[in-house]
């Protein structure tokens, strides 16, 4: 079996460092029967692109943003939804490893489309960068930020004030460096792996969401895989929760301290107080009502769980 495996992200990145790591316990438990080439994020076009080939068939295993999935699935778009996940990083991991909302229900809304996720699983907390500080909503006023091209994330920004664009994360360094977007999120391991951190002056450590990552296969080519194969594919993914995990936890610990230090482009780097979170969570509670309203049949439906979910997990 020879089948690729496209990430989102480059080598040294927690999406490559995983698919990678999947490659080669695959090879390990098959005897070399299943070959797994890994593709870093740029030779095959953008995130959107990459999650079209997947559905058509023409790769068979992909990491996907639910951000670049958003006008395919439209109930998808909740993870575009503010403070809806708990603070609480593990917590959050095991909400995502466990809730039927999301690997039920959720799963089924994507195999509409030939993709099966079979696994959903964090990239750490969201932080915000900007060339002006981010502190309170109105800071966001005009703010030209730069999002996935997901309609919900673009909800969620206008619900602050903001003026956001969607733009793929290859062009956003240059974009950001010529003043032509004022900032952007994502969890602290991106930021400074991609060195946006070089060109914002203002990091602020908000936590107002988090990044979703989902291990995906083409539906078809899952399901007419031979039974022995099918179960190894499933146990590496299994065994493969706590290794991502790990691996996002370590990053963005050890290039959080990479970036307070580094002189050479310093960014000065803000802890949103709880009251000022509250502010924004004031203003990103009504968006969920909006996304019932505006985006997929079932939306309601997925997000009612999901939020009970949340609930229980956190008493
Ligand atoms: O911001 C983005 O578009 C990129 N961020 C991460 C954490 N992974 C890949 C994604 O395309």
């Amino acid at each position: 079996f020879q089948w690729d495996f496209v990430t989102e992200e480059v080598q040294g990145q927690v999406q490559y460092e995983y698919a990678a790591e999947f490659a080669e316990r695959m090879a390990e438990k098959s005897d070399g029967r299943v070959e797994i080439t890994v593709f870093e994020y740029g030779g095959l076009g953008d995130g959107v692109d990459q999650a079209e080939q997947l559905m058509d068939g023409y790769t068979e295993l992909a990491i996907v943003s639910p951000g670049f999935t958003g006008t395919m699935v439209e109930e998808a778009q909740l993870f575009a939804l503010h403070f809806l996940f708990p603070d609480d990083i593990a917590l959050t991991q095991q909400i995502l490893d466990e809730s039927e909302a999301l690997n039920v229900e959720l799963r089924a809304k994507y195999e509409e489309h030939n993709m099966t996720p079979l696994a959903f699983w964090t990239e750490g907390a969201m932080q915000w960068t900007g060339s002006s500080p981010l502190r309170t909503p109105d800071d966001f006023d005009g703010f030209q930020m730069r999002i996935q091209e997901s309609p919900l994330i673009s909800n969620s920004y206008q619900a602050y004030g903001a003026d956001p664009t969607p733009l793929d994360w290859g062009e956003l360094y240059t974009s950001l460096q010529q003043g032509a977007l004022d900032g952007q999120e994502n969890p602290i391991f991106f930021i400074e792996d991609a060195g946006f951190h070089e060109v914002q002056d203002h990091m602020t450590v908000s936590n107002h969401n988090n990044y979703v990552a989902m291990t995906v296969v083409n539906t078809d080519f899952y399901n007419d895989l031979p039974d022995d194969i099918r179960e190894m594919v499933d146990e590496t993914v299994e065994e493969m929760r706590s290794v991502g995990f790990e691996m996002q936890d370590q990053m963005n610990e050890e290039l959080l301290t990479a970036i307070e230090e580094d002189t050479e482009n310093p960014t000065e780097v803000y802890y949103l107080s709880e009251d000022e979170r509250q502010a924004f969570r004031e203003l990103a509670i009504p968006v969920r009502q909006f996304f019932i309203d505006n985006y997929g049949e079932d939306s309601g439906r997925i997000l009612n769980m999901l939020e009970e979910e949340i609930q229980a997990a956190q008493q």
